[in-house]
Parts: C-alpha cells; sequence; structure tokens
C-alpha cells in the first residue's frame, strides 16, 4: 500500500483555476483516468482524471479554491497490483488535461446545488460586511466575476468554507439586485410561456455554450462595438493559393484564404499597434504587447471555441495552415488544453467556407479587435475605363471604441485591405 498525491496537470499558463465541483469523495475506489474534479478558467471548463487507480484518503481543495499547476487535489491509497501498473506508467504523471467535454449528470448536480444556494439566500443577504472587498474570502475568478458584474464582495454573504465567496453567491446576489429592482432592466427580460403558442421541447445548451455564452454576453454589453467594414482584392492572391495547391496536394497540406489573412494581419497590427493591445485593469493605459498571438474561432459540434496560435509572426504559410488544421481538429475532438485557448492580442472569425456577405463579431476580451471574414466573391471593379471581374474578399473588424477611433479603424482596414490586395506588399 502507498499514498499518493493526485495534482492538477500543466495549465500551461500561471493563471489560476477555479474548482467548480469534486467529483468524488473519501472512501471512493476510483480507477486510471476517473474524473475527480472540475475545473473551470476563463475560456473553459475541463474534469481533471486521476492518474492512478485506487481509493479516495483525503479531499484537499474544495469548491471555489483557485489552484495552479502542480496543486495537490487529492491523496489516494493504492494497492500493490494498482503500484505495479502505476510504475510501468510512471513518466506519465503529467497528467493532460481532459478535454473539454460534457457530463450530464455532474452538471444537473451542479445546477441543483446552485438553487438551492439561490433559494436558501433570497431575501436573506443581509450579512456582516467586510470592511473592503480585499478583506472578503474569494478566488482570483470570483473577484474578476464581481468586478465584471460589478458588485461589490462585501456586500456579499460567502457560502463557502470560513464565509469564502463562491461564483453562485455571486451570481446569486446579482439575480437578486435584478428581481429586486436594483439592476437596470436591461439586465433582465421578460419570461415568456411559449407553450402558450404551440408545442415546445427543451433542448439542454451544452457546457461550452453556457460558458461561452456568458463571455459574449460580457463582451457584447461592456464593451463599445463598432464594425468597419472592407474588401480586398484578393485575386492574385487566390491565384497564387490555388497553384501553390496543387503541388501541396503530394504533401497533404491545404493552403486556405486563412492564413495568407493571417499574415497580413501581422504587418497592419505592427503598423497599428494599437490593435495588438489591451486595456489595463484601471481602464487607464493600454498594454502594448509585443508578441502576435491569434485567437482563431472554431466552430464545433457543441460551440465555439477560440483556440490561439502562438506568435503567428514567426510562422510562415504553410507552418500556419498546417497549425489551424491541427488546432481546429483538437478544438473539434474536445482535446484543447486551457493553455491553448488563453493569450490571444487579435482574434479572426472565418465564416468564408460557409457564406454570407458581411457580420459583425463580438470582441474577444481582453483583445481590443477581431476581424471577421465572410465568403469571397467576384464582383465588377470599374478599372481604367471598363468594368473587370476581380475576386473580393469582405471583411469586418470590430474594434472597441474606447480604445480606437473610427478613423484610426478605417485606416487599419485600408491598410490591412493593401496588404491583401498584393501579397508582395507582405515582404516589405
Ligand atoms: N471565401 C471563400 N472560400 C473560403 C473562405 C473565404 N473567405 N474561407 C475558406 N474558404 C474555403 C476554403 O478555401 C476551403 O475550400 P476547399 O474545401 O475548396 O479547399 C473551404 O472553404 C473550407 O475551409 P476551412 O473552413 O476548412 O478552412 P479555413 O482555414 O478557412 O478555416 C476554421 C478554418 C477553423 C476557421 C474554420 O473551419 C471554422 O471553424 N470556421 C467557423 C468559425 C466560426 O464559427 N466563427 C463564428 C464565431 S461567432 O459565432
Amino acid at each position: 500500500m502507498a499514498i499518493k498525491n493526485i495534482t492538477t496537470p500543466d495549465f500551461g499558463s500561471a493563471a489560476d483555476v477555479t474548482v467548480t465541483q469534486i467529483l468524488v469523495k473519501s472512501g471512493d475506489v476510483i480507477c486510471v483516468d476517473a474524473p475527480i474534479v472540475s475545473l473551470e478558467s476563463d475560456k473553459a471548463t475541463m474534469d481533471i482524471p486521476s492518474s492512478d487507480a485506487g481509493t479516495v484518503k483525503e479531499i484537499k481543495v474544495k469548491v471555489g479554491d483557485a489552484v495552479s499547476t502542480g496543486a495537490v487535489l487529492l491523496t489516494l491509497e493504492v494497492g500493490r497490483e494498482t503500484v505495479a501498473k502505476t510504475a510501468s506508467a510512471e513518466h506519465s504523471t503529467t497528467t493532460q488535461a481532459q478535454p473539454i467535454k460534457q457530463v450530464e449528470q455532474t452538471q444537473s448536480i451542479q445546477t441543483a446545488t446552485t438553487k438551492e444556494r439561490v433559494s436558501h439566500r433570497e431575501g436573506d443577504f443581509v450579512t456582516k460586511p467586510a470592511e473592503s472587498a480585499e478583506e472578503v474570502h474569494a478566488g482570483p475568478g470570483v473577484r474578476r466575476l464581481a468586478r465584471e458584474l460589478g458588485v461589490s464582495l462585501n456586500e456579499i454573504q460567502g457560502s463557502g468554507p470560513k464565509q469564502r465567496v463562491l461564483r453562485e453567491d455571486v451570481e446569486a446576489h446579482t439575480q437578486n439586485q435584478v428581481t429586486r429592482g436594483a439592476v437596470s432592466p436591461i439586465m433582465s427580460l421578460p419570461t415568456v410561456n411559449f407553450s402558450d403558442f404551440g408545442a415546445t421541447e427543451l433542448e439542454p445548451l451544452s457546457r461550452i455554450k453556457k460558458l461561452s455564452g456568458k463571455y459574449l454576453q460580457r463582451n457584447w454589453m461592456l464593451i463599445p462595438h463598432v464594425t468597419q467594414f472592407g474588401e480586398a482584392d484578393i485575386t492574385t492572391l487566390d491565384a497564387y493559393r490555388v497553384e501553390r495547391n496543387i503541388t501541396l496536394k503530394k504533401q497533404n497540406i491545404k493552403l486556405t484564404i486563412l492564413p495568407f489573412v493571417i499574415k497580413a494581419l501581422v504587418a497592419s497590427l505592427k503598423a497599428f499597434p494599437h490593435f495588438n493591445a489591451s486595456l489595463d485593469a484601471a481602464s487607464e493605459n493600454l498594454v502594448l504587447k509585443k508578441y502576435f498571438h491569434m485567437g482563431i474561432a472554431v466552430d464545433t459540434d457543441e460551440g465555439l471555441l477560440v483556440p490561439v496560435i502562438k506568435n503567428v509572426n514567426q510562422k510562415g504559410l504553410i507552418d500556419l495552415a498546417e497549425e489551424l488544421v491541427v488546432l481546429s481538429e483538437r478544438a473539434r475532438q474536445k482535446q484543447l488544453t486551457p493553455g491553448e485557448l488563453q493569450g490571444s492580442s487579435f482574434s479572426i472569425s472565418s465564416l468564408g467556407s460557409i457564406g454570407g456577405t458581411g457580420f459583425t463579431p463580438i470582441i474577444n476580451y481582453p483583445d481590443v479587435a477581431i476581424l471577421g471574414i465572410s465568403q469571397a466573391f467576384y464582383k465588377p471593379i470599374y478599372e481604367e475605363g471598363h468594368f473587370v471581374p476581380r475576386l473580393m474578399l469582405p471583411l469586418s473588424l470590430s474594434y472597441d471604441h474606447r480604445v480606437i477611433d473610427g478613423a484610426t479603424a478605417a485606416r487599419f482596414m485600408v491598410h490591412l485591405t493593401t496588404m491583401l490586395s498584393d501579397i508582395r506588399n507582405l515582404l516589405l
């Protein structure tokens, strides 16, 4: 018999993540890969699998705790046969975060727990307030949520151990404020009984949709968006792309328009550094980034994910094409780790393979701008006295108007379309 510590995997980021559920209890006998806790970061939720089989001795974390890479989650008593099995797999103890996945059963448990807390707390949140929000026990994720919702932590009674304020407490408090009319009515929408109008059926939102929905709503409501439209003449770019694809096909590589747009964006971001920036916490300074990490919106069965291709300025078109395939496939197979979903300095949402003439993408905070790409189409362009067919790529640039002026956005768009209209510009 031996006691083993089961720890969190490498998140690939310095940021803490929050424990949202404990999926086992002391005395449980678990097998290798059994999910033991659920964690939630800014961008993703994940179930952490056990690296060993054995009996759970002691759970070392609580719901609401912020944990970082290598934190001990629980201790496990492993039997002799388990030890032998584990020994052979010893080198793999740096467990990868289990892919983001939907666990219907645990999800419904969580919902029930949240509801219980809400009903218990309704009309009952008058407590002895802490002197300041800093003195309140709360993890970084909860503090951030409270900041984003504009509520003060010292008004909230924590339901966690030692009155720690949990995510549910902040949500319940906000809900209570809305119900009491203390928050602007735009925060709450009226309830509609749809069966008054005909037959209906309920389809639960996927876990990814619920999570990304919260962030999309927050970003859309809290960032003043303006969208600048443009069209790039990609006739020569596309002719080159089609020609290159003939030889690349033998290597099983396909060059789409997207890697060209990424390269053109790097040039435009270098020329307009305010687009490759974030506002600091006080919204008083711009944090200008010297790196170029591109968030790419990927459409998956369970909703939208935005993995990040790092250092796109150091990569060639083929590298980018290959990385796009790998990353979007990992997103669709739910294999992304939180590290792969963090750190973007600018983002792209491409609906070009599907269709449409334009859309207004929502900024992927903390970025200050996002580029939407729609489907390229032939259009008659008036040139030297007559119309010629040119392949045009519709672009839509949503930007944070607190950071970027309309005139600068229009200049950025002209720069970007100029880069794309003649790819020799990218060599300059
Ligand atoms: N105009 C015309 N054709 C386009 C195009 C465009 N703008 N963009 C892509 N295409 C073509 C490609 O050339 C490819 O053609 P072939 O199959 O003939 O070679 C085809 O469409 C499929 O491209 P793709 O989608 O596989 O590759 P991509 O590099 O263009 O995009 C990715 C990769 C991951 C961005 C994409 O697959 C995806 O998931 N897009 C959806 C993103 C999304 O949902 N955004 C909305 C967010 S807000 O809800």
